[in-house]
């Protein structure tokens, strides 16, 4: 019966009902974009805290049409999971690494070779320009759109074992490296050991010694206790790799010109603040685990560990055509 009588309805007697419809809709504040953010660092992070800036300005100077807000500590699944939400819109924006983006937009994988930037301002120059934009656009194919470029400085080697002065001091170490295959290979040409694993598991797998290091960045390095859980810091820097600010495609069309133009200058200016809080707390925490008693190494002959990856670039190279170029033009940016 009731079915019948709602198919029995006419637009006639529907109207008044649209009206209301049409006046509650005016007397209410617009629909707001309420848009979910991945962040895998804790409070306090530089990412973190250029984020939260981001969400705040955003909310502000778009009169509130859109409201990010950001779960710390991948809360939301860990950074592969989260790329795949992201790309299908199940997850709004995001701070990714390039490193675990190589298996998703293998454009990206030529950041996962090693020394391939001389030093993080060489990276900053060539994320900033016009190669920089060839690799959003990779993105975008893949559905993310890349607001702006963080940092992360350059990651070194930490152990439960002992300084890494050559390459055959890595010999036989277990190290846990980020989720691409790139990684097992740029180790195992160390000689030692790669486990590609979920950063969050690394900490209990560094105390129990299923590993016996990792590798990353002085913020992470102690952000994440690791330090706690190995004696040894040594200055390889052998990866300098770029991250994103990143919204999904699909979040990103469903905004106004206006808003598109806001969000994409706010995300500029939290790339600016997340560089500049990125030096301070990088120095902040290298005195952290100095403290704690992390005995930190230069790595006076980086050659040795560079002459070692030559195998995987010329591999590399075979595997995907014109990175080669593509190689030549980054190193060749000033
Ligand atoms: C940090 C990156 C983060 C990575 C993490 C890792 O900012 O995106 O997930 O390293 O090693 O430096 O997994």
């Amino acid at each position: 019966m009731k079915a019948s009588f709602i198919k029995g309805r006419t637009l006639k007697t529907l109207a008044p009902i649209a009206s209301v419809a049409a006046l509650v809709a005016i007397a209410l504040p617009a629909q707001a974009e309420d848009w979910r953010g991945w962040n895998i660092h804790p409070d306090g992070y530089p990412n973190t805290t250029a984020l939260e800036e981001f969400a705040d300005a955003v909310v502000e100077q778009t009169e509130g049409r859109v409201n990010p807000r950001v779960y710390n500590n991948a809360v939301l699944g860990d950074q592969s999971d989260a790329i795949e939400q992201t790309r299908n819109g199940a997850l709004d924006f995001a701070n990714f690494n390039m490193g675990p983006m190589g298996p998703i937009v293998p454009e990206t994988n030529v950041f996962s070779l090693p020394f391939l930037f001389n030093d993080v301002e060489h990276m900053h120059t060539v994320m900033d320009g016009e190669i920089g934009e060839r690799f959003a656009d990779a993105l975008e194919d893949k559905g993310l759109v890349v607001l702006s470029w963080f940092d992360s400085g350059a990651r070194s080697i930490y152990n439960t074992q002992r300084p890494i002065k050559t390459p055959e001091d890595v010999e036989g170490l277990k190290i846990r490296v980020m989720n691409n295959d790139l990684y097992v290979d740029m180790i195992a040409a160390m000689g030692g050991n790669a486990t590609p694993m979920s950063y969050g598991e690394v900490y209990q797998s560094l105390t129990t010694g299923v590993l016996d290091g990792a590798e990353n960045n002085y913020p992470s390095f102690e952000s994440s206790n690791h330090y706690e859980a190995t004696g040894y810091y040594s200055l390889t820097e052998h990866l300098i790799i770029p991250e994103c600010l990143c919204v999904a495609k699909s979040s990103w069309e469903e905004l106004s010109e206006e808003d598109q133009k806001i969000v994409r200058e706010v995300a500029e200016e939290a790339s600016t603040r997340q560089r500049e809080l990125w030096v301070e707390s990088s120095e902040e925490s290298r005195q952290i685990v100095l403290d704690y008693g992390v005995e930190i190494n230069e790595v006076d002959d980086k050659a040795a560990f560079q002459a070692l990856m030559e195998p995987m670039y010329e591999e590399f190279i075979a595997n995907n055509p014109g990175t080669g170029e593509l190689i030549e033009e980054i190193r060749a940016t000033e």
